[in-house]
């Protein structure tokens, strides 16, 4: 297949200024009647029209009102000699009943659905299916009015009626421009949820959830994330919601999480369901962030868009940095922002070094859907981020002003946006420009020195990226501040320094003592930073560092040394050895937990995950690195139990639920010490977790119980079982929280999960073509990196097996799978073999779609 570069970007020939679509919804198929008003576009030189398309049969084709001559190939639809303006009407006929990729027009249980980012709408009809081409749209849907009394798509309703045989139509008009990936119609049975927001300039906005029936009582939480969210943006950034109406679709079958289509947004049920019964305070707060994320979207992807697919973190990074905003100020901005490093070390530092690594902005792609990636969103993001940190937020804020001032209405480029923060700021962002182009995780050594004669304090830094193509320098800011040995942070030592040599040094006078630096505080920016701390030294930074992201940063730290330091002795056949010091810190974080909050200390006693800690090693040993993670949890368990149990006891009080962060906090805490208890694994211990799983009101402790049930090794324990089965019993039809079951088994520890992940294939509550469940299963199954990277690569060819059943099925989804094998190389010689083999077969499989065939062909690669 093609690869497409960045640098072969051209304007379109065409435009096209208004589109009228006709839908008529029949079973078996779909007629789609597209009515494209056309226009030379003068700047370009005369071109013929290539319109877009994918599996459309094509029934009519004409200009004008006149038929006309075509050519036709699977995927284009070509005229010549087309007048400088005209009207082009196609005719097709699609089959959304067989579309099981989830893109253009398919069916779900409840209805009909749409998905046109990023090339979907080639699916509907034949278009010019690229985001620089904005036109005005208006939509007419026919159905059977019983099967599907809902008709929608974006914009307002202008018409409704009924025809004959008990069809039904209804007509919607969309008065903003948009590119045809924000395109969307749903026909469904479907219940809703109305609600209004007033803007701050007085408009009333008409706002309305759409769900299957029976499941409105898991919308109010929606709901209010909605209204909360246009506050937010009102607020925040000035940006107040430009529609009359806001409608949101949950849809069962989804290959991403949701999707900003104007005024129409379709979501995943996953991020819109939520009832304290069914949903955990994480599932909670999720869905506040994806639910702002994609109203955020109106300003940043929708008025403002991106010109190619390659700005595609134009609208991610940036949209992503306004939810974690939100997210912060809605709940907590300490656990926040650990949350969002903890993710990006889990996904993105892997994927930056591996063979998928690309930039922000990728120079080149063969599928564009390979890249919606957590480089594109969380990376982007950490970038717009640091943006903010070098000019302040009020200048960032005066940025983004500039930055709809300028471009409202258009498709623009990453450097426009650059462009009006500069504007803005006057800043210089030239040398800023690389974390743009350039993939990997730069790495920043830091080394100090202390000067008693001068009493003066001396931070060099060194830069190094060996995925650039060059060793220019990145501008990088480090936030830092010095503390006493006395523990007291040094008064005016705390400053952002711009590291822009590949080399530098800076200086801190009139320091009396040798210091102990606190570096890149809040995470200032996306790179690995090394600096020879002593133990003592993050004890100290743990136990009093005024910034929460490095005082947990500190404990991280002690954790990986120690947990590493054990993976080697247990490779070597010895017994790990840990330090009381370290046992000594924790005990103090949760004597604590008063003054520093539940919530951070349940952060700052959970160990770097298996995935984090691997990248980190030159080779990995999966065994040997689970053993000694757990081997610490089991030490901090057996020497600190009289506490996590004081702990959870003292926890346990009787409220009423609410997903606050208050609450949220003190749940996760003590489902914290539950989890570190089960590692002692006694017959008590099993009946307290198994107590807490039948007595729990709400999801977050009853799935924290089965999810420490679920790690139990032995071969027979029956709380485990009973708790699995009653489970499942109790939540078969509820299809969020069976995902959930899935997932506690595939991501279990026992040795037998592949087994048990294998013979879940074959439930009933399994389904091969859903999405969520696919992720529960299979992918989760994939990110258990001690069960997936067995030594004699049974996970790899389960995983080969399972990508080939599903490839043509649903390439997306089946893409994503492949994933799994990135970090392949990092393992031993027998394990690579093994994962070769894997990945030879799928390359070798007759008519592998392009999306697997992208990611395989760069893992071997
Ligand atoms: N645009 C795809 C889904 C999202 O990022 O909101
Ligand atoms: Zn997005």
């Amino acid at each position: 297949p093609p690869t497409i570069y960045l640098k072969d970007y051209t304007p379109p020939a065409w435009w096209i200024d208004t589109v009228d679509l006709d839908f008529v919804v029949e079973t078996g198929a779909t007629t789609v009647t597209a009515r494209l008003a056309l226009r030379r576009n003068p700047a370009v030189a005369a071109q013929p029209l290539v319109l877009d398309g994918e599996d459309l049969e094509t029934l009519g084709v004409s200009v004008d009102g006149q038929p006309a001559t075509f050519v036709a190939t699977p995927t284009s639809l070509t005229l010549t000699d087309l007048p400088d303006a005209c009207t082009l009407t196609t005719v097709v006929r699609i089959d959304p009943d067989k579309n099981t990729r989830l893109s253009g027009l398919y069916r779900s249980k409840d209805g009909y659905f749409t998905q046109c980012e990023a090339q979907g709408f080639r699916r509907i009809t034949w278009f010019l299916d690229r985001p620089d081409v904005m036109s005005v749209y208006t939509v007419t849907l026919h159905a059977d009015k019983e099967a599907f009394p809902v008709l929608l798509a974006n914009g307002n309703p202008v018409a409704a009626g009924d025809e004959a045989d008990g069809r039904h139509w209804a007509k919607w008009a969309d008065p903003f421009r948009k590119p045809a990936y924000l395109f969307a119609v749903v026909a469904g049975k479907l219940d809703v949820l109305r609600d209004s927001f007033r803007t701050a300039s007085g408009r009333e906005v008409q706002l309305a959830i759409y769900v299957e029936p029976g499941k409105l009582d898991q919308c109010p939480h929606a709901m209010a994330a909605l209204q909360k969210s246009m506050k937010w943006d009102e607020e925040r950034f000035g940006l107040e919601c430009d529609l009359d109406h806001y409608m949101i679709v949950a849809v069962g079958d989804f290959n991403m999480g949701a999707m900003e289509n104007k005024g129409l947004n379709i979501f995943n049920t996953k991020y819109v369901l939520a009832r304290p019964d069914v949903a955990t305070d994480v599932d909670f707060e999720n869905i506040d962030r994806v639910v702002a994320h994609e109203y955020f979207h109106n300003w940043t992807g929708n008025r403002v868009t991106c010109r190619d697919w390659f700005q595609l973190s134009l609208k991610e990074g940036l949209t992503v940095f306004r939810d974690q905003e939100f997210g912060a100020d809605l709940h907590n901005r300490q656990t926040a922002r650990i949350r969002e490093v903890r993710g990006l070390r889990a996904a993105q530092f892997p994927e930056d070094a591996g063979p998928m690594a690309h930039p922000i902005r990728p120079a080149s792609f063969v599928e564009i859907n390979n890249f919606y990636t957590s480089t594109v969103y969380e990376k982007g993001a950490e970038v717009i981020r640091m943006i903010q940190t070098l000019i302040g937020r009020d200048a960032f804020r005066a940025g983004m002003d500039e930055y709809f001032r300028r471009h409202d209405g258009q498709a623009v480029t990453c450097e426009d946006f650059v462009a009006a923060m500069a504007a803005a700021s006057g800043f210089d962002f030239t040398q800023f420009m690389r974390w743009y182009n350039q993939p990997g995780t730069p790495k920043v050594v830091v080394d100090g020195h202390y000067d008693p004669l001068e009493r003066s304090y001396t931070l060099t830094c060194t830069q190094s990226n060996p995925r650039a193509s060059d060793d220019a320098p990145a501008l990088i800011p480090i936030r830092v501040a010095l503390f006493t040995e006395a523990d007291e942070l040094i008064a005016g030592s705390e400053r952002t320094l711009q590291l822009t040599a590949n080399s530098q040094s800076f200086v801190f006078n009139d320091i009396g003592d040798e210091p102990v630096p606190s570096l890149l505080r809040d995470f200032s920016a996306p790179v690995n930073l090394e600096f020879d701390y002593t133990p003592e030294q993050l004890t100290l930074l743990l136990a009093f560092e005024t910034d929460p992201f490095n005082a947990w940063e500190a404990g991280q730290r002690l954790a990986s040394t120690l947990i590493l330091g054990a993976a080697a002795e247990i490779a070597a056949g010895r017994t790990p050895q840990w330090p009381d010091s370290f046992t000594a810190a924790c005990r103090r974080l949760l004597q604590t937990q008063r003054e520093r909050g539940a919530a951070f200390v349940a952060e700052a006693l959970t160990l770097p995950g298996e995935t984090t800690l691997a990248e980190q090693l030159e080779i990995v040993d999966p065994d040997a690195l689970h053993a000694a993670r757990n081997g610490l949890r089991r030490h901090l368990a057996e020497q600190l139990e009289g506490e996590f149990s004081g702990l959870y006891a003292a926890l346990t009080v009787k409220e009423a639920y609410a997903p606050d962060s208050e609450q949220a906090g003190r749940r996760a805490l003590r489902n914290l010490c539950l989890s570190y208890l089960l590692e002692l694994d006694s017959d008590a211990l099993r009946r307290l977790a198994y107590a807490q799983f039948r007595e729990a009101d709400n999801m977050t402790d009853q799935f924290a119980a089965l999810a420490a049930l679920a790690n139990i090794n032995a071969a027979v324990c029956v709380q485990r079982e009973e708790a699995l089965a009653e489970f499942y019993d109790r939540w078969k039809d509820e299809a969020l929280v069976v995902d959930k079951w899935l997932q506690v088994q595939s991501t279990s520890r026992r040795p037998d999960t592949l087994a048990t992940v294998k013979a879940l294939t074959q439930h009933p509550a399994f389904d091969a073509g859903n999405p969520n469940k696919i992720y529960a299963l299979i992918r989760a199954f994939g990110a258990n990196l001690v069960r997936f990277h067995a030594a004699d690569g049974s996970g790899y060819a389960f995983m080969a097996e399972r990508i080939l059943l599903l490839h043509e099925r649903n390439p997306q989804v089946a893409s994503r799978l492949a994933r799994s094998f990135d970090r392949w190389k990092k393992f031993d010689a027998d394990r690579q073999a093994h994962a070769r083999a894997a990945l030879e077969k799928i390359r070798a499989h007759p008519g592998l779609v392009r999306d697997v065939l992208e990611v395989v062909e760069r893992a071997l690669g």
